[in-house]
């Protein structure tokens, strides 16, 4: 079906077609697109850090809120992105489809927009589903998309200013909102915050109870945590009970360390409260005891501003391995951890020893630790 313009506005009565609506939708969409560009690119530095970025070990639930804004926020805007692609989808029907070349380019901007940002939330909501019936690799998709999305975003927000002055910013036109307008913004508010609302007990345990659409919730799982990747999937079950086991710590040291779990269990122990906090946007807090990493890598004579691998038992996977800088390994608060919440830890947490270190996504809490390498 093609229409004229003249047959649009005959054919798209309902007022909510109109510019007002869809510069509001916008500038919340713009709103809410930046601020996962923004936590988004910093979990991907904080994961895969250029040489000369260090970043901070506190506070240390800075990663927590940065990924669950990320993850939380990113769901709460599908029904804004949905309401307004419905708000404009009759512009969809211009007939001509470009008015010069100018124009096309413009709308062939604002297509890549849509569809990079349809993209982003839809494999992000199959991402945190454990769902892949994408043949591509999530991360690496999710993070270049990422670029694309917002650089079509900063031009059509620099093409459309006129509007968002117009109908938005302080000083606009006023005019009463009609029931109807008020209506589909109450609708849209409410869609977004019951998704909201049923997900942030995923990262703010007191509403733990309610986060009934969040895959994992705090304080469920074996010793009250949830588990990404148990220790059968990682096929580490028959090396982690070996008695044989040792931490050994290499590199560049003064002296190479081998520690039995006795050796371990022989150094000061230290408790902690941190959290897990997967980069899907759940996290949970935990005590921890165990032993600070800072001090085996004193007892190993390492150079106060090297940085480290920790290496784990689990012979394949992206995840078997994290490096950690200095500011987090001199931080007081990273443990090489044998237990948690009172207890050895259980096989699917990382026994005999994973790292917990502050302000640190959880795919770098490495767990089924058994080899520490100064670089
Ligand atoms: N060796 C190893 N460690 C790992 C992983 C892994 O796949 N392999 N997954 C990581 C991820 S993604 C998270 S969120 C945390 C989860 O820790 P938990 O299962 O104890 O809650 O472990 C991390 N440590
Ligand atoms: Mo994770």
């Amino acid at each position: 079906m093609v229409l004229h313009p003249a047959d649009l506005g005959r054919r798209f009565t309902s007022k909510l077609h109109d510019e007002r609506v869809a510069a509001w939708l916008g500038t919340w969409l713009g709103i809410s697109f930046t601020v996962a560009f923004v936590t988004g690119l910093m979990s991907h530095f904080m994961q895969h850090p250029y040489a000369w970025m260090l970043w901070p070990s506190r506070p240390v639930n800075l990663y927590r809120f940065t990924q669950g804004l990320h993850v939380i926020g990113g769901l709460a805007t599908i029904p804004l992105l949905l309401a307004k692609l419905w708000t404009v989808y009759p512009k969809l029907l211009e007939w001509p489809p470009a008015r010069s070349i100018g124009h096309a380019v413009e709308r062939g901007l604002v297509f890549l927009l849509v569809a990079g940002a349809l993209f982003q939330l839809v494999t992000g909501l199959f991402n945190i589903a454990y769902w892949y019936p994408f043949p591509f690799f999530f991360t690496v998709a999710h993070y270049w998309t990422a670029y694309i999305v917002f650089g079509a975003l900063v031009i059509h927000v620099v093409n459309e200013w006129a509007k968002v002055k117009r109908n938005v910013l302080p000083g606009s036109v006023r005019v009463p909102a009609s029931p109807e307008r008020r209506r589909f913004f109450g609708l849209v508010a409410l869609a977004s915050g019951t998704i909201a609302l049923f997900t942030i007990g995923e990262a703010f345990s007191p509403l733990a109870p309610v986060a009934l659409l969040a895959p994992r919730r705090p304080g469920i799982g074996p010793q009250h945590l949830p588990v990404n990747k148990a220790a059968a999937e990682a096929g580490v079950l028959d090396m982690i009970h070996d008695p044989g086991w040792r931490l050994t710590v290499t590199g560049r040291v003064r002296r190479s360390l081998s520690l039995s779990l006795a050796d371990l269990h022989a150094l000061t122990p230290r408790t902690v409260r941190l959290p897990i906090t997967c980069v899907e946007g759940w996290s949970a807090s935990a005590t921890w005891t165990g032993v600070r990493l800072r001090d085996v890598l004193a007892l190993a004579g390492v150079a106060p501003d090297a940085r480290v691998r920790v290496e784990s038992m689990e012979p394949y996977g992206i995840y078997r391995t994290s490096e950690v800088d200095w500011p987090h390994w001199h931080d007081s608060l990273t443990l090489l951890a044998l237990g948690v919440n009172g207890a050895p830890l259980a096989a699917d947490h990382g026994y005999p020893c994973r790292l917990i270190a502050p302000d640190r996504p959880g795919v770098l809490q490495t767990k089924w630790v058994h080899r520490v390498v100064v670089l």
